[in-house]
């Protein structure tokens, strides 16, 4: 019999999307979580979800040139005087890897209406919108020493060589994103392997940056240049995208960094269980902002709660896996839920407040599966 038909991105994604393995939404595609059972800790790089404003672009790593420039620098201060680092050149400065995961600010934006019966604007992401790889590059700190950083930089923007992003009839510019100064000496990395093999194109050959613990947009793809300047940078994914606005929230929010807290079960929703027959019961949860301390499950809707056994890694900014054992009694439909708690003391909660675009939707995911 054939399977349902694999989805014709119109070539903005390269990779294939097998429709077993992902949900297709436009230029986007987000990992099923039922798949999700033979992967490891990390996700394999032909698995992992693939968030695109436009589309892949096909880049030549010969021609390749990353441009660094700005008041920030000691030389090189404006866009004429650039310097540029090959990509050869790139891959011999001192190198350092990273676990990190990649969360779309946008991950489980569809239960914002289907849970709480107000949507939001945006990709209708399940929970897929999230993925955790091994990376591996050049810190953006010792490429920014590299070109002579000057003492008083406080941002830089980074800014990606897809096609501008065009919405509404708005010209928004290429994709691109100021990081504060403390974050891109910390931990950024200008990325060129993923998982131990070059970047494929959809996940940003030949460089991205990758900016653990934070929301997806800030690990730009297909990187092109870096501007570092000694006042702060913006760009409309600052000042317009990724603020949380609307609703409770104040009109002067900041905007979003760090990634939220969720879980996902790896079962499909409307899954089908046996009455009277032990499952274990798998899933992950993350946090941005530390690893996860504990994971309560409910198999009665939320009425009680039990601790899932975590196991295997759980390093900051990544997840972790867990499992608890479950024999369902009644045939019938009945909800899963399951509620994480990171490091530092962040729990999942009940509901999430709403905002425009849908962005940060870390309550409690209600799971059915039909008992029979
Ligand atoms: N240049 C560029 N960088 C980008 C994007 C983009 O569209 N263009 N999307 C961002 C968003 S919103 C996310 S969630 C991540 C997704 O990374 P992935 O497609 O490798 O999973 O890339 C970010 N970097
Ligand atoms: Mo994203």
């Amino acid at each position: 019999m054939p399977g349902p038909p694999v989805p014709d991105t119109g070539g903005r994604i390269a990779k294939p999307l097998p429709p077993e393995h992902f949900t297709h939404h436009d230029t986007n595609a987000e990992m099923r979580w039922e798949a999700a059972g033979d992967q490891g800790y990390l996700v394999d790089t032909e698995r992992f979800f693939v968030r695109n404003h436009t589309a892949t672009p096909r880049i030549d790593a010969d021609r390749w040139r990353l441009r660094v420039w700005g008041d920030g620098l000691r030389c090189a201060r404006t866009e004429d005087e650039a310097v540029t680092l090959s990509y050869a050149a790139l891959r011999r400065l001192p190198s350092a890897s990273a676990t990190a995961a990649l969360t779309c600010a946008g991950n489980g934006r569809s239960f914002f209406g289907r849970q709480q019966s107000q949507g939001a604007e945006g990709t209708p992401w399940e929970l897929g919108g999230i993925g955790v790889a091994r990376w591996h590059g050049v810190p953006l700190g010792t490429v920014l020493e590299h070109v002579g950083v000057r003492p008083d930089a406080v941002s830089v923007l980074a800014t990606g060589l897809d096609e501008p992003f065009v919405e509404d009839g708005v010209d928004h510019g290429p994709v691109r994103r100021p990081l504060p100064m403390e974050k891109a000496l910390d931990d950024t990395l200008v990325a060129y392997e993923m998982n131990g093999a070059p970047l494929p194109p959809d996940h940003g050959f030949p460089a991205r940056l990758v900016v653990p613990g934070w929301i997806g947009i800030a690990s730009i793809k297909w990187l092109g240049s870096l501007q570092v300047s000694t006042t702060p940078l913006d760009s409309p994914w600052t000042t317009t995208f990724y603020r949380l606005q609307g609703g409770e929230h104040p009109a002067d929010s900041p905007p979003i960094t760090t990634g939220g807290i969720g879980s996902a079960f790896q079962l499909a929703r409307g899954a089908r269980l046996r009455a009277g027959e032990r499952v274990v019961l798998r899933g992950r949860s993350w946090s941005g902002l530390a690893p996860i301390r504990s994971v309560a499950v409910s198999t009665d809707g939320g009425d009680t709660w039990s601790d899932a056994r975590l196991n295997g890694p759980n390093e900051p900014g990544a997840w972790a896996c867990w499992e608890l054992d479950w024999r369902p009694q009644a045939p019938g439909r009945v909800e899963l839920l399951a509620r994480a708690t990171d490091e530092t003391g962040r729990t999942q909660p009940a509901t999430e407040p709403w905002n425009r675009y849908g962005y940060y939707f870390s309550a409690v995911v209600r799971h059915p599966v039909e008992v029979g």
